[in-house]
């Protein structure tokens, strides 16, 4: 993809793209192996929920989530240990948001990251409560976060921060809306608000948590809000690009399912070239609203030309 500003690019060299590829492996094997301790195998009263929460939990996911967390609180010169289980908790908020999302009643979707859904394996009854023990242990893990250098207060913020990025005034408002709006015709702007709420304010949320369980100065705060929002906006679009021209056997899942469904997306709105731009636009504000941060702002703006070009 092409630069959007003067000056400004936001293509990564291959070598460049290849160091941020290895970092993000690094730190999602990190992610995996907390996660694998978090929700073990043999830890639950009820075999069968246990069982589907670590179907959809380790299914090859991006791990995106964890990852702003820990990059939020780099920004803020907390190690990444720290904050291993608020990364992880984000991430049983994820996946929580994708079993509900795969049910008969919402989008019905019978594979995911190329293997069935949770709901298709394990009965829609087993997949709601999948879902719903994810949901609550994430903030039980958030809650006891228990890094000795980070305060309860800092903690009670960061519950805070995940309860409205999820809740009503985000992602479960913004899907909502979504659900019925799909087959409507849609203003521009109605297009951006349940996109800003659906994925961008959980998104938004994740570098947050980190920014503030790393006790981020109120500047860089604010700065990593507005990375945040930009660069969810960013990956919305790119999702949607990507349903309409991405490659099945790299995404898991088929592609044109937001066609079929009648879903309201960039590219049915904007088309694929005016939604190209936007997510580059979006992009480069992202990248603009690092500048306070200086070269701490570095690995999330190439995290997000990275997120940019991804193909998956
Ligand atoms: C059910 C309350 C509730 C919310 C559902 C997550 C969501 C909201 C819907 C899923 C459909 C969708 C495409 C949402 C946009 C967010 C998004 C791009 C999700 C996929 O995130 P990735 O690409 O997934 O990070 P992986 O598979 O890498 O974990």
């Amino acid at each position: 993809m092409s630069d959007t500003q003067p000056g400004r690019s936001l293509t990564l060299s291959r070598e460049a793209l290849d160091a941020v590829g290895t970092r993000l492996e690094e730190h999602r094997r990190a992610i995996e192996r907390a996660l694998d301790r978090f929700v073990a195998a043999d830890d639950e009263p009820s075999r069968q929920v246990l069982e589907a929460m670590r179907h959809s939990l380790f299914a090859g996911g991006k791990r995106l989530r964890p990852i702003l967390v820990l990059a939020g609180a780099e920004v803020a010169g907390m190690a990444a240990e720290a904050v291993l289980s608020a990364a992880c908790a984000v991430e049983l908020i994820h996946t929580y948001s994708l079993i509900h999302d795969d049910l008969p009643s919402m989008d019905n979707s019978p594979t995911r990251r190329g293997r069935p859904t949770c709901h298709v394996l394990y009965g829609e009854a087993i997949a709601l409560l999948a879902g719903d023990a994810l949901h609550a242990y994430a903030f039980e893990l958030l809650a006891r976060n228990a890094a000795p250098e980070v305060p309860a207060d800092r903690v009670v913020r960061a519950i805070a921060e995940l309860a409205r990025g999820i809740g009503p005034h985000g992602m479960v408002g913004g899907q909502a809306l979504d659900l019925f709006a799909s087959g409507e015709p849609l203003a521009a702007a109605d297009v951006h608000e349940i996109h800003r709420l659906k994925t961008g304010s959980f998104i938004q949320a994740c570098v947050r948590i980190g920014g503030l369980l790393g006790g981020a100065a109120a500047g860089d705060l604010d700065a990593l809000s507005r990375y945040g929002k930009h660069v969810g906006l960013a990956f919305q679009i790119v999702d949607d690009i990507l349903d309409v021209v991405g490659e099945e056997t790299k995404l898991g899942k088929g592609t044109g399912s937001d066609a079929a469904q009648a879903k309201i997306t960039f590219p049915s709105v904007f088309g694929l070239a005016p939604s190209r731009r936007l997510a580059q636009e979006a992009t480069a504000q992202a990248i603009l609203a690092l500048e306070p941060l200086g070269d701490r702002g570095r690995w999330l703006r190439d995290l997000s030309m990275y997120l940019l070009s991804r193909d998956r």
